[in-house]
């Protein structure tokens, strides 16, 4: 199996509490969305303990090979090793960001969690591969988010990382209550004319989903086509 290059653009983060998984199997459900078209995976998981995570990050690691798409684990760096995935995704107050490429080798694909201007410039000047901009807008999956950016926030990130020449080599998604009545906002509102968002995170409306393969398959086609509004 060989990854394809790349592809933000329907970028699926796990949960594991039952708020949102309810009792359904997290691989189960991550198949689901896989075919429905969810691109890029990141594992997070604040519940179980390392061995869990190991255990369930193999698990996912199985099903988004035969995909064809990354797995990224959620803050441990010692997790990816042991699962032998393409990356991590950290936040500001994780390992840092030349830790992990120096543990996790040129190859990895790792990405940051950005806010600000500032985090997101040196973010990228560290060697991420993609970030993640937000929070977009507050949700009730993650509470203790620092900061609400919203569609203009994200603009003027997207325009700093232009401004210094970082909109070809890194990628960048949003992240925080997207759902299909937000999407196209999220997508359109924030584009820079020479950096657009390369996708959207998304946790519970797919993860919370009854049906997880059609969530991805209608958020997947909302990304893909114009807005009404344009
Ligand atoms: N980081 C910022 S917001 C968030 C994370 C992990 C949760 C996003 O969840 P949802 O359910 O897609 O709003
Ligand atoms: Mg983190």
């Amino acid at each position: 199996m060989t990854l394809k290059k790349v592809d933000y653009a329907l970028y699926l983060v796990t949960d594991s509490t039952p708020a949102i998984l309810g009792d359904k199997g997290i691989v189960k459900v991550v198949e689901a969305a896989l075919e429905g078209g969810v691109t890029i995976l990141q594992y997070r998981d604040k519940v179980s303990d390392t061995g869990a995570l190991i255990s369930t990050g193999k698990r996912l690691h199985a099903v988004t090979q035969k995909h064809g798409v990354p797995l990224l684990i959620n803050d441990r760096i010692d997790v990816a090793l042991a699962v032998g995935c393409e990356g991590v995704h950290i936040g500001q107050d994780d390992v840092d960001l030349p830790t992990a490429r120096r543990v996790l080798g040129p190859d990895a694909i790792i990405g940051v969690t950005a806010s600000s201007i500032d985090e997101a410039l040196t973010a990228c000047k560290d060697g991420a591969n993609y970030l993640g901009i937000g929070t977009m807008f507050a949700t009730p999956t993650k509470t203790n988010t620092k900061d609400i950016i919203g569609t203009a926030g994200t603009k003027q990130i997207l325009a700093a990382m232009s401004q210094n020449d970082w909109s070809r080599t890194v990628s960048t998604v949003s992240i925080g209550g997207i759902n299909s009545t937000t999407i196209q906002r999220v997508l359109y509102q924030s584009a820079h004319p020479t950096k657009p968002l390369d996708g959207v995170a998304i946790v519970s409306a797919i993860m919370a989903s009854a049906d997880p393969r059609s969530a991805a398959s209608s958020l997947l086609s909302l990304i893909r086509s114009p807005p009404p509004f344009a």
